[in-house]
């Protein structure tokens, strides 16, 4: 691609054309396409000391990506995605920082970056029409376009429970797991939650501590994720077919790599529902048992029923204790994002490990010594809190973002956190989210390249027109979270507590945060939407 040159017609007072923030997927591609491919001058922050993004923080023991191998990774580079190979059918948390940390050695990306540097504000200079980025360092710097890749699962939810600062053992959240490792062999350690964190780290440290005690709050789905050695004939065969892997990816709901199943669960006999149930049981994978079984297992609660029903079989008869067996047992709808495992509910039948519901016997508080419930004190030498994020709009409202008229974020988002596709917000020109608020729910890497090439090719757009800012029309706004709601609607999912809908945080609002159409439809429609629902430089009506 021929380079832009804008910065030759920079305005005064301005320092970069644009300013990146975040060092995981999101950010590491932005500053790759703008400053590699389109010419342009870029800073870049992230307030860890390297890149990875949720791949640098997230160390604790048993981390993995539920996605596979061949898709959790980037697309856009065909001698990338033929020289970087991999072991197994799922990458651990190593692996993947490993791959990161390669990308970003291979284009070069470390040299834009500011690592250790928080962005703590950003303000919108109208008479400029650039953005003052200010940093932890007491720096500001200024620049025409911010791409924020801040991560959906990035801000820290530790539950603010009484008396957390009095425990005198070890507190760990896992999402800011120690680069050292801790030391857990032949300690007394607590679990709170029991999410895919929570779920990953019970059976990975289960078999090296003294005594495991699990704090659950939700009994939970989960099915096996069904990890294996993957053969040099599968790894050619995966590499020889990649376009056709990645087209595929790119045009499905989900992109988990397999097609989403058309058949209705609640059409078959109980047979046929079993035998379905089971294969995908045996293959693994939580989004293939979800969306690969049948296409009405997220909207129809009576197929619905018939997975979870099957799941709760299934724990019934993998868990000896049947006390055990009946609080691991869910018994509401199977409608949060799901849940693949590597022998959850096998270890709760080892002797060391026990399981305490925290709805039968609230937690009261944390004591010095350890963990107090309704039903007593749990003595403990570590706690660890796999307690989740305040996921996608978490690490936006932690920054002083402001817009046209001194317009903070947080005002704009009082009702709950919308982006325009995803990406852009009325009031704030110029600002580009990756993964903003009602953006694509899939598996991520091909919806954040999908993201950021669609914001490379407009900012491309803008230097090549000359064109100052971009930011959507209201009713654009409007209609875009509408299409969200009703596609929302049409859902289980908005009936499942959790953190897709901001249910987790107390006190937070539960909005419709994601777009539920897949991504196929997603880039179909940036395509038929092109600029008709933004401005450009504000006066002109409109563009296209
Ligand atoms: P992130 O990787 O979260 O990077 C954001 C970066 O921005 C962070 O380094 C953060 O420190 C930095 N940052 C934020 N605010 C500021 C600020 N104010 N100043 C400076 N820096 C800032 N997705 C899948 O598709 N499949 C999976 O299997 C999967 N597994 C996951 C497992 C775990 C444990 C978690 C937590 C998430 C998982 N995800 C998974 C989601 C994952 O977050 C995405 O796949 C992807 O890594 C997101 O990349 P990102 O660049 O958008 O954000
Ligand atoms: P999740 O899925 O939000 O899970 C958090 C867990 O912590 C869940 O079991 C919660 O119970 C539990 N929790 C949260 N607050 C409390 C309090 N106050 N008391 C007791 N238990 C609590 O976060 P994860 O990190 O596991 O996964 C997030 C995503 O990251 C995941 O979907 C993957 O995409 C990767 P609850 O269910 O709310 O009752």
């Amino acid at each position: 691609m021929s380079q832009l040159n804008p910065s030759e017609k920079r305005e005064e007072g301005l320092n970069f054309d644009a300013v990146v923030v975040g060092a995981g997927f999101g950010g590491l591609y932005s500053v790759h396409k703008l400053r590699n491919e389109l010419g342009l001058t870029v800073r870049a922050f992230d307030n860890g000391s390297d890149v990875g993004g949720t791949w640098y923080w997230n160390r604790y023991p048993g981390a993995l990506s539920d996605t596979e191998s061949y898709i959790y990774r980037y697309s856009f580079d065909k001698d990338l995605l033929k020289d970087w190979t991999w072991k197994e059918n799922y990458l651990t948390q190593p692996e993947i920082l490993a791959y990161l940390s390669h990308v970003a050695e291979r284009f070069d990306l470390r040299r834009s970056y500011q690592f250790n540097t928080k962005v703590i504000a950003t303000h919108f200079n109208e008479e400029k029409n650039y953005w003052e980025v200010t940093t932890d360092k007491g720096e500001t710097v200024t620049a025409k376009y911010l791409v924020t890749g801040l991560g959906l699962l990035s801000a820290t939810n530790i539950p603010n429970f009484k008396g957390r600062e009095t425990f005198q053992g070890e507190q760990y959240h896992t999402s800011r797991w120690p680069k050292s490792g801790v030391d857990l062999k032949g300690k007394r350690v607590g679990v709170i939650g029991t999410g895919s964190t929570g779920v990953q780290v019970i059976i990975s440290i289960a078999p090296e501590v003294e005594h495991l005690t699990v704090f659950q709050r939700t009994p939970q789905y989960s099915v096996p994720v069904g990890k294996r050695p993957q053969s040099q004939a599968e790894l050619a065969a995966i590499k020889e077919n990649y376009e056709e892997i990645w087209k595929q990816v790119k045009s499905s709901s989900v992109a988990f790599g397999f097609e989403e199943s058309t058949v209705s669960a609640v059409e078959v006999s109980k047979e046929e529902q079993e035998r379905v149930f089971e294969e995908a049981w045996n293959k693994g994978g939580g989004f293939r048992f979800m969306f690969g079984t049948f296409g009405d297992i997220a909207t129809n609660p009576e197929a619905n029923e018939a997975a979870a029903e099957f799941i709760r079989k299934k724990i019934r008869q993998i868990v000896k204790n049947p006390e055990t067996a009946r609080k691991l047992t869910p018994s509401g709808l199977y409608a949060k994002r799901p849940l693949c495992d590597n022998g959850y509910y096998e270890t709760f039948n080892c002797d060391n490990v026990s399981l305490v519901s925290v709805k039968e016997n609230p937690i009261l508080e944390i004591t010095p010594k350890g963990v107090l419930t309704t039903d007593g004190e749990y003595e403990l030498d570590v706690l660890i809190y796999a307690t989740g994020f305040d996921a996608v709009d978490g690490n936006y409202t932690k920054i002083d973002i402001r817009g046209r008229d001194g317009v903070t974020m947080s005002e704009k988002w009082a009702d709950g956190p919308v982006g325009y596709l995803g990406m852009m917000n009325t009031n704030f020109p110029n600002l580009f989210m990756i993964l903003g608020p009602n953006g694509p729910f899939t598996n991520l890497p091909p919806s954040i390249e999908t993201q950021v090439e669609w914001i490379s090719d407009t900012i491309q757009y803008m230097v090549e027109n000359d064109l100052s800012t971009i930011e959507p029309k209201q009713e654009a706004e409007d209609e875009w979270i509408e299409t969200c709601q009703t596609i929302s609607d049409q859902t289980l999912f908005s009936k499942g507590e959790s953190w897709i809908f901001g249910a987790n945080i107390p006190g937070k609002k539960n909005t419709v945060m994601f777009y539920l159409g897949g991504l196929g439809n997603y880039r179909k429609a940036l395509e038929e939407l092109g600029f008709k629902g933004f401005i450009f430089d504000r006066v002109a009506a409109s563009t296209n």
